[in-house]
This record gives structure tokens, sequence and C-alpha cells, in this order.
């Protein structure tokens, strides 16, 4: 597959197991899992012709690792940023002193005053360094980065997740954990 299509496969896929499974004709079970072969047939419906093995090389090139395949190669499921309910299964656990949040000024007000929310997702996804924040903030302009007093949380009850392409999820921020935009 080309640059190109590889994109746009991916971004069907991250749709499907993230989002939007009825449109793509595919059922997630309560941990996200869903069947390969329902998926690749899915796929098919839609007009996105997909191959097990363009499949497979989704799952390995993808450049932030969004999906994995069960060990036996017969589920597939996104490893976070759902907005439909799913149980990921992951642990508490406890988190640096510092992660980072990417976004832009636009939304500064309303994270000053309300903290970070998940909005459409199910947590607030945080960054274990500054480099990868900013990638994320710049999706939507110039980006503005925000540290968060993880630790700091954590001590005060706060629930932290770390999926295993080391996305660091929580249910909010409240304010008076942000620091200064760096
Ligand atoms: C902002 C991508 C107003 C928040 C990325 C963000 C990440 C608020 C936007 C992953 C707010 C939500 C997640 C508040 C937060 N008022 N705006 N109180 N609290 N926001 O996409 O963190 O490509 O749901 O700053 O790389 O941007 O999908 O979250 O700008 O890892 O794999 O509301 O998505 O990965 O946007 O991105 P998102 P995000 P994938």
């Amino acid at each position: 597959m080309d640059q190109r299509e590889l994109v746009r496969a991916s971004r069907f896929l991250s749709r499907a197991l993230r989002h939007d499974p009825d449109q793509a004709g595919i059922r997630l079970d309560p941990q996200g899992w869903a069947e390969v072969d329902e998926l690749l047939a899915g796929c098919r419906r839609r007009g996105m012709h997909l191959s097990r093995a363009a499949l497979q090389e989704i799952v390995d090139t993808n450049d932030k690792r969004r999906f994995a395949l069960s060990p036996d190669g017969t589920r597939i499921r996104a490893r976070q940023g759902h907005s439909v309910r799913v149980d990921l299964g992951l642990e508490p656990c406890t988190p640096p002193t510092l992660l980072y949040h990417g976004t832009v000024g636009r939304f500064l007000p309303a994270i000053t005053t309300g903290g970070l929310r998940p909005m459409k997702r199910h947590d607030v996804h945080l960054s274990p360094d500054e480099e990868t924040a900013r990638g994320v903030g710049a999706r939507r302009g110039t980006p503005v980065v925000l540290t968060v007093a993880a630790g700091r949380m954590h001590d005060d009850g706060h629930v932290f997740r770390v999926t295993d392409n080391g996305v660091w999820l929580v249910a909010a921020v409240p304010p008076e954990y942000l620091g200064e935009p760096v």
C-alpha cells in the first residue's frame, strides 16, 4: 500500500474501532475488540478493500501504534482514544511527577477556568514528554503545551492509567494542577 492509502485506511479503522463501529458494520466487545474477519468484511462493504496483510502492515507501521491485534491474530482493537464506552482493562498506576498536554491558545480560557476535560473521549490524554504534547497540540494550530502536576494529582487520589503505547489517561485535570503554558 502506498502512504496515502495507509493513512486513509488507518483513519477508517480509527473511526470504526473508536467511534462508530455501526457505520463500519462491526461490533466491539466490552473490551473494545472486533473480529478481524468481520472488520475486513465491513471495510469491503464500505468500499475500503483491505487484505489481511495490509491490515497487519497498518498495525505494524502505524506512527502512534494505534491498533493492537490479539495474540492469535483474530481480533483487533484501538489502544486508546475511544468515544464509545469500552473497558480497556488498564490497571491504575503511578505517573511521573510531570506530564504534558498539548492544546491551542483558543482553548486556554476555558481550560484555565474548568481544567482539562475529556471532551468527546473517555479520558484526558496526557503525554510523557513536551515534544509529544507539542505534536498533539499542532493538530489544531500553533501548539501550546501545559504541564500537569501528575505526581501531586496522584497523591491527592486521582487515578492514572497508561496505555502500552505510552499515552497517560486520567478522567479530568482540575485547574489547580496545571502549570503555565510552556
Ligand atoms: C481541549 C490524538 C475547552 C483539549 C492525539 C483538546 C492524542 C478543552 C481538545 C489524542 C478543555 C480535545 C488525544 C476545556 C480540554 N475547554 N477545551 N475545559 N479541556 N480541551 O482530540 O488531547 O491521532 O479529544 O486541549 O495525538 O487533542 O487520535 O484530545 O485540544 O494522543 O491517535 O479539547 O488524540 O491521537 O481534543 O488528543 P481530543 P487531544 P490519535
